[in-house]
C-alpha cells in the first residue's frame, strides 16, 4: 500500500500524539530493516500499521479476542495487551493487508513471543526506540540497536519486564518466554 494511503488511514485511527509515535516507529523501522537487511517496504507498512486498534473500545478489542482465534488468557492481563492482536484483526480487515508477516509483527509487538522473525524484532524495537520516547534506558538501547539487533531487543524487552514488575503489574507469560528464547537463542 501506498504510504500516503496507510497514513491517512491511521490518522483517522489515532490522537495526534500517537500518530506522531507511529510517524516516529516508521522511521526507525524504516532504517532498522536497512541496517539489518529486511524488507524496507514491509517495515513501513507494519510499523504505520501497529498501533492501529489502540483506541478502539475495550469491548470490541475483547470480542474480537473471544471469536477470532486469540488466546484467551490475553483476556485475563492487562487491556494494554489488548490492540496488537485486534490490530491484526483489523487492519486485515478493514485496511486490506494479507501479508503474514507483517500481520505478524503487529500481533506480537507487544508482548514478542519466541522464535520471533526479523520483521517482528524491527518493529518491537523500533516502537521502544522510536525518537519520541524519553524514559531511562532508552539512549541505551538506540545505541544498541547500531551493534546488534538481538542485543537491543533483549535489553528493551528485560526493560519492559522490570518497568511493570516495578510498577506492580502483571507481565503477560509470552512476554517472559520472548524474554527466555532470547537469552537462549540470541546473542
Ligand atoms: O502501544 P505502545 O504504547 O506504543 O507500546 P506497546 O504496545 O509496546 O505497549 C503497550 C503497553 O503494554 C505498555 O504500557 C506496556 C504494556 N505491556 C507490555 N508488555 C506487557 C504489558 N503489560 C502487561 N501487563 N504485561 C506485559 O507483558
Ligand atoms: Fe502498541
Ligand atoms: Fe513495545
Ligand atoms: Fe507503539
Amino acid at each position: 500500500m501506498e504510504r500516503d494511503v496507510a497514513l491517512k488511514l491511521v490518522e483517522e485511527q489515532l490522537t495526534e500524539h500517537r500518530y506522531q509515535h507511529t510517524l516516529g516507529v516508521m522511521e526507525t523501522a524504516i532504517s532498522l530493516a536497512r541496517r539489518y537487511g529486511a524488507d524496507e517496504k514491509k517495515a513501513e507498512t507494519a510499523a504505520i500499521f501497529h498501533d492501529y486498534a489502540k483506541f478502539r473500545p475495550k469491548e470490541e478489542m475483547k470480542e474480537i479476542i473471544m471469536t477470532q482465534g486469540f488466546p484467551q488468557d490475553l483476556l485475563s492481563f492487562n487491556a494494554e495487551l489488548w490492540h496488537a492482536p485486534a490490530g491484526t484483526y483489523l487492519v486485515e480487515k478493514e485496511a486490506g493487508i494479507k501479508d503474514r508477516e507483517i500481520l505478524d509483527a503487529i500481533r506480537y509487538h507487544t508482548s514478542g513471543r519466541p522464535g520471533m522473525g526479523l520483521l517482528e524484532k524491527i518493529i518491537y524495537l523500533a516502537d521502544y526506540i522510536e525518537p519520541g520516547r524519553h524514559f531511562p534506558g532508552v539512549e541505551e538501547v538506540r545505541g544498541m540497536a547500531k551493534e546488534n539487533l538481538d542485543k537491543a531487543l533483549i535489553q528493551s524487552v528485560k526493560n519492559t519486564i522490570l518497568f511493570l514488575m516495578k510498577k506492580n503489574q502483571t507481565v503477560y507469560p509470552e512476554t517472559f518466554h520472548t524474554y527466555n528464547d532470547l537469552i537462549q537463542n540470541g546473542r
